[in-house]
């Protein structure tokens, strides 16, 4: 494949794309701001990376003290098709121009149909389908578990170990790491229920058929097949630790739930809009969910989230239960038509496995140079490396904090997650051009290779 095919042009774009260090990182004007912060914005708001940007384009950030960074996390992947793209830039300031607000469930506009109508084209399945705009991710999944209780009529919702839907208090029940995400903010939700996922690393080499039958028989025993409403599932587990189930995992659930007339719901917020190799992560084994949750790479940054499902489901719901006052903004609808034109005319399905051609066999050379390295994993551009005491599975996460904050001196934005805290994430935009990558992948591996030994 011709690589140069997808490279954005560096012309139409406000900043060249090139990393370059002015003072040290964070530098003063940031580290100023951080002090500013902590008298003004509440403790519990945490940051990663503590530099504050001025602007961005394409695959930089440019920060306070004018340093360029390569951002190699996308805000949690959001801005695949880059920062400032010229295409979502114009589209938000006419739509903004023309009018920002009018409340869809009061006097409606075309943004909004026209979103659902590619949502609807998009996802996987050709059966007819209706979607509701939010927006957030977690005002998302919690609109998709009031669908699937009005349209089932039962109430028990499904998790997975590892999973993350949010921080509202619906989506922190179905989340499942404590801390920091749940502690102290009980009481949680009633009536989710978590079972064990498909973890390759971590299961003893379970497959995907016999991980599946592991968490049904969790379910068939302790909630009761006729209880469920919906299972929940993020086809590759993001907060969690970039977990890919093993084969036949997600379509083994997905038989299941119909099999026992329960939903299957696609948690695709962060996996879709391409950002796998595929509009959305579930194609990848011919998954049809019954619902897709999307939000982040759907609008390059503005807020926006939908829930699309099967249309007899979506209308089980009464005229006037859904709504809010925000959801499906008229200029976040625009960024989201035009972040879409982008992909689908740029290929970005392709891109992202582009990018996975070219970064994994570089995570895979530096795993077997560097023994901290336990598994190197992902699909498309959301790739991962698991850190680990050497000769053991024991999570390390001191090194992977070590390592995003060596980067991010060095000039890359690394994003870390897992529920042990020890996995370095990879979420570039799509749009980055490959020689940008690369150097931002090697200054990763470099920083591995000095401190995972
Ligand atoms: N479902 C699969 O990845 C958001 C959260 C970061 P919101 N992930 C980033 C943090 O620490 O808050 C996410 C997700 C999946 C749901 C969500 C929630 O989306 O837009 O953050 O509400």
């Amino acid at each position: 494949m011709e690589s140069s095919q997808f490279v954005v042009s560096t012309a139409e774009q406000a900043v060249a794309q090139q990393r370059r260090l002015v003072t040290e990182v964070p530098g003063p004007r940031s580290r100023a701001l951080q002090e500013r912060r902590a008298a003004a914005v509440a403790a519990g708001v945490g940051s990663s990376s503590p530099i504050y940007v001025e602007r961005a384009s394409g695959a930089v950030l440019v920060d306070a003290d004018g340093n360029q960074l390569i951002d190699l996390g996308s805000g949690i992947a959001v801005t695949g098709v880059g920062h400032a793209l010229p295409a979502v830039t114009a589209a938000v300031a006419a739509q903004a121009g023309r009018f920002t607000h009018t409340c869809f469930m009061v006097t409606p506009y075309e943004g909004y149909v026209a979103v659902c109508e590619q949502l609807a084209a998009l996802t996987p399945g050709e059966h007819a389908k209706r979607s509701i705009l939010l927006n957030s991710g977690a005002e998302a999944v919690e609109n998709a578990v009031k669908i699937a209780r009005k349209a089932t009529g039962r109430q028990a919702v499904v998790v997975l170990e590892h999973a993350y839907h949010g921080r509202t208090n619906l989506t922190m029940a179905m989340t499942a790491k404590h801390h920091p995400y749940k502690n102290g903010f009980g009481p949680f939700a009633p009536e989710v229920y978590r079972v064990p996922t498909s973890y390759p690393l971590r299961d003893g080499g379970l497959s995907g058929t016999e991980a599946a039958a592991r968490a049904i028989e969790r379910i068939e025993t302790q909630v009761g097949a006729g209880a469920v409403a919906a299972v929940v599932v993020e086809p590759i587990q993001g907060e969690g630790g970039f977990i890919v189930p093993a084969p036949g995992f997600l379509p083994a659930l997905a038989d299941w739930c119909r099999q026992n007339g329960a939903l299957f719901v696609a948690d695709e917020i962060q996996t879709g809009f391409c950002r796998t190799g595929n509009w959305f992560a579930c194609e990848h084994e011919d998954v049809v969910p019954d619902v897709v949750v999307t939000a982040k790479g759907v609008a390059a940054g503005l807020p926006l989230a939908g829930v699309t499902g099967r249309a007899e489901i979506m209308d089980a719901v009464h005229v006037g239960g859904l709504g809010g006052t925000y959801g499906g903004n008229p200029v976040a609808c625009a960024a989201a038509l035009a972040a879409i034109e982008t992909m689908r005319a740029g290929e970005y399905a392709a891109r992202a496995r582009h990018i996975e051609q070219l970064v994994l066999p570089e995570l895979l050379a530096a795993a077997k140079a560097v023994p901290a390295i336990g598994d190197v994993r992902g699909r498309g551009a959301m790739l991962a490396l698991e850190l680990v005491h050497p000769g053991t599975t024991e999570p390390d996460a001191g090194l992977a904090q070590s390592v995003a904050r060596a980067c991010l001196t060095e000039g890359v934005v690394v994003l870390t997650c897992g529920t042990f805290g020890n996995v370095i994430r990879l979420l570039p935009p799509l749009a980055i051009d490959d020689a940008l990558l690369e150097e931002g992948v090697g200054v990763l591996t470099g920083a591995l290779e000095r401190m995972g030994r």
